[in-house]
């Protein structure tokens, strides 16, 4: 008689879900057990790391990723799983739970409300009310994370139920990703499209994760419009060396209901309206303007403020819409010469900023441009510089530019591991480098750690502050004078890096960086790059 353990290992096997990131503890081993030959272990020392590890993975290669974590110590990893959910990565969030015998007690390391402890960031939670429901639990699980809007789903797992018989094999099943548009919802927006004057267009996210930017590109193309990122996009959805491409629209409501004053017709499609950060009131859109809106998400089609909506996947639409115009001529827009384009004049002025005599965090940013292979990686979360960030580095590859959907810190420095785990499997070998302010290195950085032990030659450049800079001009903009806790001296980071297996350098000179950076992706470890940057406070907007 075959095992729940035998069975389940045989569907994960049949799903090619043979790699689990994970965190173990005594409530997890008797599922890892005599762990199968043809199964990887990629241990993070701390939940959060696992998490943001394994989402990053699941998004470079479009697949859904396993973890397997310690029962209540999921509670460690909230802030990633909350990431990962607004991410809408199909994770499946596996974490042990004491054994039936004596869960009514409630001993040492009980889940006491297992269902309820991930939520609101899981699509579904479940404890299987038998041992043997464990492996269709599991098929249930896949099918509900993967299914639009995709998201993680979490399974507590008795220790006590593995050993347990199992009569019948799994069942593999497998679902659809795509949601086709409404036709004539779709045909509507077209004669809406093909009506206007003057249309912008908005991208999000969901059109890098559907491999959508040739479908973006002929439909902008097509239409004649200006395209904008998306606020705060963790994905960039559109080339942003396109003469159509405007920049990333602001995080905030009246500055980005500024930027498309004089269109008549906007078209959001795979992303939120609006993901906005600071409060600054106006009216959401400029006068004259009609919003449309595309998304594969009832909760976010339901959440707008404005706007008219209309349920589907990002891709599919772009190609409806584009087929629907024929041969409507493109508009005659002006973004080619009037919208202000995001690229910064290169490598002029001084590299140091007056006051402290510092590098400034734009000159580094440009240095590194420059000796970067073009189809580099960069993964970011460096929250005060990342419009010069933005600025110095354009994406002009798909699949080259991650972070978070979310703004909780603590994502981008596992998330780098993951991704280039994914490069280094799938044989692409792209170079990855993550931005990462001295802050934010701190939320997972014992990821550092899987990243040596796993030989993963990820550049990792900490812009050095000694502060919570972006706090800083929050507080500006938001009249909070005397906050404390926003200065961080004391780290050092190369000392920290030193201690978790990577290589690393202080560096204060343009050169010495340019050369460290070229050299970082032959080697067989992590080199991380502490580098001073002048502590200026800039706008928030
Ligand atoms: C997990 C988490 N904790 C706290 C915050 C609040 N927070 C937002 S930005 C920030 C500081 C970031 O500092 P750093 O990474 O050094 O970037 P800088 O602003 O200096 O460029 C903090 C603490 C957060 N977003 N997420
Ligand atoms: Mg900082």
């Amino acid at each position: 008689m075959q095992s729940v353990r035998d069975v389940t290992y045989q569907l994960l096997r049949e799903l090619g879900l043979t790699t689990i990131f994970g965190n173990v503890g005594s409530t997890e081993e008797t599922f890892l057990k005599n762990f199968p030959k043809d199964f990887r272990y990629v241990l993070a020392p701390q939940e959060a790391s696992v998490i943001a590890i394994a989402d990053a993975f699941a998004q470079a290669t479009r697949r859904p990723a396993l973890v397997n974590l310690h029962t209540t110590a999921t509670a460690n990893a909230m802030g990633n799983l909350a990431t990962a959910f607004q991410n809408k990565t199909p994770l499946i969030l596996t974490v042990g739970q004491q054994t039936r015998e004596m869960l009514l007690m409630e001993p040492w390391l009980t889940d006491v409300e297992p269902t309820m402890l991930p939520r609101p960031w899981v699509k579904w939670a479940y404890e299987p009310v038998r041992p043997e429901d464990i492996p269709a639990a599991f098929m249930r699980a896949v099918a509900t994370a993967l299914q639009p809007p995709s998201g993680p789903v979490f399974l507590s797992l008795p220790l006590g139920d593995w050993e347990k018989p199992c009569e019948s094999p799994a069942v593999v099943r497998t679902v659809s990703q795509r949601i086709a548009p409404d036709p004539s919802r779709l045909a509507e927006f077209a004669k809406i499209l093909k009506g206007a004057k003057s249309p912008v267009l908005i991208y999000g996210a969901a059109i890098a994760r559907g491999k959508g930017w040739d479908q973006a590109v002929a439909f902008a193309e097509a239409l004649g419009a200006p395209v904008w990122a998306a606020p705060a996009s963790e994905r960039a959805p559109f080339p942003e060396n396109h003469p159509l491409y405007s920049g990333g629209l602001p995080f905030a409501i009246q500055p980005l209901s500024k930027k498309l004053e004089g269109h008549d017709v906007a078209l959001v499609i795979g992303a939120p309206v609006f993901r906005y950060y600071p409060y600054v009131p106006g009216p959401y859109l400029p006068a004259g303007l009609r919003l449309l809106h595309i998304s594969d998400d009832p909760a976010e089609t339901a959440r707008a403020p404005i706007g008219d909506s209309l349920l589907g996947d990002a891709v599919l639409c772009l190609e409806g819409l584009k087929q629907l115009l024929g041969d409507c001529r493109p508009k005659a827009t002006k973004a080619r010469e009037t919208l202000p384009h995001r690229m910064a004049p290169h490598g002029s002025g001084t590299a140091k900023a007056p006051g402290d005599g510092r590098l400034t965090a734009a000159h580094v940013f440009r240095a590194l441009n420059e000796i970067r292979p073009a189809n580099t990686i960069l993964v970011e979360e460096s929250p005060s510089n990342l419009a010069d960030l933005h600025a110095a580095w354009p994406i002009t590859k798909p699949d080259t530019f991650y972070t978070f959907a979310s703004g909780i810190l603590g994502w981008n420095l596992p998330a780098a591991v993951g991704i280039t785990l994914a490069e280094r499997d799938s044989g692409r070998n792209r170079p990855v480098i993550t931005i990462i302010g001295d802050g934010s290195f701190q939320y997972s950085i014992q990821s550092l750690w899987t990243a040596a032990q796993l030989r993963l030659p990820i550049l990792i450049v900490v812009p050095k502050n000694d502060e919570y800079c972006i706090l800083k001009s929050f507080a500006v903009l938001e009249e909070t004078p005397g906050v404390p806790g926003l200065d961080i001296p004391g780290f050092d980071v190369v000392s920290i890096a030193k201690g978790y297996g990577c290589d690393a350098a202080r560096l204060d000179d343009l050169e010495a960086i340019k050369k460290a950076a070229a050299e970082a992706w032959s080697k067989s470890k992590p080199t991380v790059l502490e580098i001073p940057i002048s502590a200026q406070v800039p706008p928030l907007i």
